[in-house]
C-alpha cells in the first residue's frame, strides 16, 4: 500500500480552505491520521483520482433521505442527531443472533483509513477516505445458516428526530440488501469514521455500510439491524421504483438508467462545470468483484 501525504497532493488553496472548514467545525488538525492516505492500489486504475474530495464537499452534500431531500438538508437537519446509546443486532437465519453496542464494535475491530470511489445513481462522484472494516468481520461474529442467503441492513426509524421520515418519501425504515457473496466481500465495509475523525451524522454515524463497486444508494446509513434472510430483500428504492434501481445496482456504464445516461459522471469538486469522467465498470473495481457476477445477464439483473 502506497503512502501519500494528504498535504502533497492538495492544492494550496483548497487544503487551506478545508483546514479553515475543519476548525470551524471545533476539529483540532495536525493529527497523525489525517496527515497520510493509503491508497489501494488497483482500486484506482484508468483514472486520474488521487486527490480526494474535499471533507467540505464530502461532508455538506449528501444523500440522506431521513434528514430531507435537497443536497444540503443532510448536514443542516443531522446536528443534533442522538448516536449514543447505539446497538446494531444481527440476527435472522443464523444460529446465534448478538447485539452489539457501538462501542464494542469499535473497540474490537481496528478500523483503517481507504481511499474509495463513491457513484451516486444521480450521476456525481467523489474519492472517500473512509476509516472503517470488512463488514464480514462482524458478519463472522455470528453464525449464519446455510438458508441464510441474504443480509438486509436497516436503517434506524426515528421520526421524532429525522424529519424526513415524518413524510413518505421512502418506505421507512430505509431497507438495502446484498447477497451473502457480497457482503462478505473484503471491499464491503463498515464505516466507522471520515479524514480520520469520527463519521458526521450526515455521512450516517454512528456505523454505515460502504459497498465501492455498486451506486451509493446500496450503502445505508446509520444502520440499527442486520438480518440474514433466505430471500431477496426489498429494499426501499426497489419498492419506490422497481424499473429505476433493481437489486444488484452495480456501476456500469453500458446500461442506462431509465431516465439517463450512467456512461459518465460529475466529480464533485465545487465546480458544477466541471468536466465530466468516464464511468467505469464497478466503479473502478472490477478486478475485485467481476467474478462475483459470472455468467450473469446484467441487464436482467441490473
Ligand atoms: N439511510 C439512508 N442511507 C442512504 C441514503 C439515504 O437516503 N438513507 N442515501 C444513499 C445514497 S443515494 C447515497 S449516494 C449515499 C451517499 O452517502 P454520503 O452522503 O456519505 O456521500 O448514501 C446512501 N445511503
Ligand atoms: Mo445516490
Amino acid at each position: 500500500m502506497k503512502k501519500i501525504k494528504y498535504s502533497e497532493i492538495t492544492p494550496e488553496k483548497i487544503y487551506k480552505k478545508r483546514r479553515k472548514f475543519i476548525k470551524s467545525l471545533g476539529y483540532g488538525l495536525g493529527s497523525a491520521t489525517i496527515g497520510s492516505i493509503p491508497l489501494i492500489g488497483n482500486a484506482l486504475a484508468n483514472t486520474d483520482l488521487t486527490k480526494p474530495t474535499d471533507y467540505e464537499y464530502i461532508t455538506t452534500y449528501n444523500n440522506y433521505y431521513e434528514f430531507g431531500t435537497n443536497k444540503s438538508d443532510p448536514y443542516l437537519n443531522s446536528q443534533e442527531f442522538k448516536t449514543k446509546p447505539w446497538t446494531i443486532r444481527i440476527e435472522g437465519e443464523v444460529e446465534n443472533p448478538m447485539s452489539f453496542s457501538v462501542e464494542e464494535i469499535l473497540s474490537s475491530f481496528s478500523s483503517e483509513e481507504r481511499v474509495y470511489r463513491l457513484r451516486c445513481v444521480e450521476g456525481w462522484s467523489m474519492i472517500i477516505p473512509w476509516m472503517g472494516f470488512s463488514l464480514s468481520q462482524l458478519l463472522n461474529k455470528v453464525n449464519f445458516k446455510t438458508s441464510a442467503k441474504f443480509v438486509e441492513f436497516e436503517t434506524i426509524y426515528d421520526p421524532e428526530q429525522m424529519i424526513g421520515q415524518r413524510k413518505s418519501i421512502l418506505n421507512w425504515p430505509y431497507i438495502e440488501g446484498l447477497r451473502i457473496d457480497e457482503a462478505m466481500h473484503p471491499l464491503t465495509t463498515v464505516v466507522t469514521g471520515l479524514y480520520g475523525k469520527s463519521l458526521p451524522n450526515q455521512n450516517g454515524a454512528p456505523l454505515r455500510i460502504f459497498v465501492p463497486w455498486k451506486y451509493g444508494f446500496k450503502s445505508a446509513k446509520s444502520i440499527v439491524k442486520i438480518k440474514f434472510v433466505k430471500e431477496m430483500p426489498n429494499s426501499s428504492w426497489m419498492i419506490a421504483s422497481p424499473r429505476e434501481y433493481g437489486f444488484y445496482s452495480n456501476v456500469n456504464p453500458n446500461i442506462d438508467h431509465p431516465r439517463w445516461s450512467q456512461a459518465t459522471e460529475r466529480p464533485i469538486n465545487g465546480d458544477m462545470f466541471a468536466p465530466r469522467i468516464k464511468t467505469l465498470m464497478f466503479n473502478g473495481y472490477a478486478d475485485e468483484v467481476a467474478h462475483l457476477y459470472s455468467g450473469m445477464d446484467l441487464k436482467k439483473y441490473f
